[in-house]
């Protein structure tokens, strides 16, 4: 089983692929959205986790799910053996890295990466926040249901 981890803030296009690309080559995937009182996100855990299932309904080895606290106890509570990460550009891999080693010095575990698809290659979503707040066109880089919800955050 292999989990997909992130913050999902909103969830992108990018990150759909990344979770897509995981779901052909592992029977069951978790994707795990970090509850971090800490940050200050535009959508609440409970959101990003509604998002994220109707964007990946079509997909029935794809659960979706919420951690907090390190990874690798979620891992192990859940026998997943395997974290997949996207990687975008060098920046994503030196940091990746240094957290995938120390993942694994923890308990053992592997970290994959996928390349990103280079349509979305520089797509993140602190700048889909920043270019929509902007009035910029996002819609290129969210699946329907985020750019709708986030067009009505937004607004408010
Ligand atoms: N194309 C491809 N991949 C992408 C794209 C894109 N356009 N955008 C994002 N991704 C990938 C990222 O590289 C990442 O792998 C994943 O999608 C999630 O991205 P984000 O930005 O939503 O989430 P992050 O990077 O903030 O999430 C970080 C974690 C929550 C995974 C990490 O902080 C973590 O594991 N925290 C738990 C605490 C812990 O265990 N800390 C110790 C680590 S050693």
């Amino acid at each position: 089983m292999a989990v997909c981890p992130g913050s999902f803030d909103p969830p992108t296009l990018g990150h759909l692929d990344i979770i897509e690309r995981t779901a052909r080559l592992f029977a069951e995937v978790r994707v795990a959205v970090l509850r971090n009182p800490d940050k200050h996100s535009l959508f609440s855990v409970d959101e990003r986790m509604e998002l994220l299932r109707q964007a990946l309904a079509q997909l029935p080895n794809v659960v979706v799910d919420s951690f907090d606290g390190l990874l690798v106890d979620y891992c192990r509570d859940r026998g997943v053996s395997v974290i997949v990460k996207g990687l975008r550009a060098a920046s994503d891999f030196d940091y990746e890295l240094r957290m995938a080693q120390m993942n694994t010095g923890l308990t053992g575990v592997t970290t994959m990466f996928l390349p990103t698809a280079p349509q979305y290659a520089f797509v993140s979503s602190s700048l889909i926040k920043v270019v929509a707040r902007g009035g910029g066109d996002v819609s290129p880089y969210l699946p329907e249901q985020v750019l709708t919800a986030l067009r009505g955050k937004l607004a408010r």
